[in-house]
């Protein structure tokens, strides 16, 4: 590990680092996995750029290292800066709020006022390693104050956010007791982006409404106090993934022999249901049972002939909505398992693990169909991985249309997973789906993911902020 350079020309802001502490890695970092890493990681090594975040550990302070490449400059959380800021206010007041109050939100002054106080920390961190006029890019609703305190801090710089979360139609937005300031601290951005138009216009919507200014076509006015004027565009940027990265895995030997093996020791059921996901109650999981056990409660499926395999990644264990839910579908499981298992066949594999990404890729091919029955999901991932994966062409998606990725993904099985007859009848289609049809639908979906993959998502963003700096196309 050596000093970074202090100046970078391009900046990414998130709430953590990309990297995990790993004391047998060389240097005591390992890069943490997933698509946001991949994608912006070779951007940065290109232009010497650093990444400000949060290491991970309460306590822990750092000066500024250099990581494959990188500069990674890290800011301190105290054990009460994680409760308040981010077990708080970002995952008990703004998650539940921006999805559509599944559960609760809850509002807090003390917390609102750790994640102002944490708020400032990052700006000030980005603000001291931006060289003139350099590309800044924070990411997601743990840092929506960043742009307007960087822009106060930075004047010359250019802003951009990219809000990886839903924003919720007016109604709901209007329940956060400090709207305004939320909203004007997004506005310090000169673009703002959305997985999806519709969230792009219930932001524009709520700056409408709450701050009075003009808005066309997802161009927002914004005076300052000075009395000078700006433009700042909200528009919709939807995510992918490193669609290469799971092609490749999914076409290697060991991987296939592995899927091969999954479905053995499930006792080679004609059917394997598959649903991965963090154990968050965006996700639906308890909907999917529901519909799940009914099947079998209906003897429209036996078990003998099906298993669902659930893996439920451990999630949020500190904050109490998680850990009800997590209560709640463990009861469910139990109960469904208790009632429809024999000696020999499982209805549910419930697995509360994460397991490293040859195994998911493993087990999104051993999946003759994907339940993917979020009730409120910005895109979800998980679906588009499950189509990379899918190298044989087989197998079928059901994907509700509340999450992002339902904008893009037409040939997937649509589900409204509130409905749970339409959700019964949903997974029987995918069950009953002939080959011939599997593979029409799954080669459509295959190049919507491979043209639009993560790469392709970053190239367009920091494309406009290229513009918005006046530098040439
Ligand atoms: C937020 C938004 C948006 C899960 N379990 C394991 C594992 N995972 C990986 C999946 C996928 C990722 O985690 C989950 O991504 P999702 O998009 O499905 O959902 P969130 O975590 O809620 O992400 C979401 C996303 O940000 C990006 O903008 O799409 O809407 O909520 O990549 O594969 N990976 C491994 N083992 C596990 O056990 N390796």
């Amino acid at each position: 590990m050596s000093d970074p350079k202090t100046e970078a020309d391009v900046i990414v802001v998130s709430n953590r680092l990309p990297v995990d502490h790993d004391e047998n890695a060389e240097g005591g970092w390992r890069r943490s996995p997933g698509g946001l890493v991949s994608a912006l990681e070779p951007v940065l090594q290109k232009t010497g750029g650093a990444w400000v975040g949060w290491p991970g550990t309460a306590g822990l302070e750092l000066d500024p290292f250099e990581f494959d490449g990188m500069a990674l400059v890290p800011v301190t959380l105290s054990a009460d800066d994680v409760e308040l800021y981010y077990e708080g206010f970002s995952n008990d007041t703004i998650w539940p709020l921006y999805h559509d109050v599944i559960s609760p939100p809850a509002y807090h002054r003390e917390w609102w006022e750790a994640y102002v106080r944490v708020n400032e920390r990052f700006a000030r961190a980005a603000a001291s390693v931006a060289a003139p006029g350099a590309l800044v890019w924070v990411q997601d609703y743990q840092l929506q104050l960043v742009p307007r305190m960087l822009r106060e801090l930075r004047p010359d710089v250019v802003i951009g956010y990219f809000h990886h979360i839903p924003f919720p139609a007016y109604g709901l937005y209007a329940q956060l007791p400090w709207r305004k300031q939320v909203l004007a601290g997004l506005l310090g951005a000169d673009v703002i982006g959305f997985q999806r138009v519709q969230d792009a216009g219930n932001f524009t919507n709520a700056v409408r409404r709450q701050l009075g200014l003009e808005t066309k076509a997802g161009a927002i006015r914004v005076t300052a106090e000075d009395g000078s004027v700006r433009t700042a565009v909200a528009r919709a940027y939807p995510i992918s993934i490193d669609t290469e990265a799971y092609d490749e895995l999914a076409r290697r030997p060991e991987v296939q022999a592995r899927a091969k093996e999954i479905r053995e020791s499930l006792g080679d059921p004609q059917t394997v249901l598959f649903g991965v996901d963090r154990l968050d109650y965006t996700k639906g999981i308890g909907h999917r049972l529901k519909a799940y056990g009914e099947l079998l409660e209906e003897n429209r499926l036996e078990v003998e002939d099906v298993t669902l395999v659930q893996v439920a990644s451990p999630s949020r264990e500190r904050v109490a909505a998680y850990m009800q839910l997590r209560d709640e579908i463990e009861l469910t499981v139990g109960r469904i398992n208790g009632d429809y298992d024999t000696v020999g066949h499982t209805a549910i594999r419930y697995l509360h693990h994460s397991y490293p990404r040859e195994e998911m890729v493993a087990l999104y091919l051993a999946a003759d169909v994907m339940l993917v029955t979020a009730l409120r999901d910005g895109m979800n991932l998980v679906a588009k991985e499950y189509v990379a994966s899918r190298v044989d062409s087989r197998g079928v998606l059901v994907l509700s249309e509340f999450t992002g990725a339902a904008d893009e993904l037409s040939q997937a099985v649509k589900v409204n997973p509130h409905d749970i007859d339409g959700l019964k009848d949903a997974i029987m289609t995918a069950i009953d789906m002939q080959p011939a049809e599997q593979a029409r639908r799954m080669r459509a979906l295959r190049r919507r993911v491979r043209e639009r993959d993560v790469a392709d998502w970053s190239r367009r963003f920091l494309a406009d902020l290229h513009a918005v700096r006046g530098d040439d196309a």
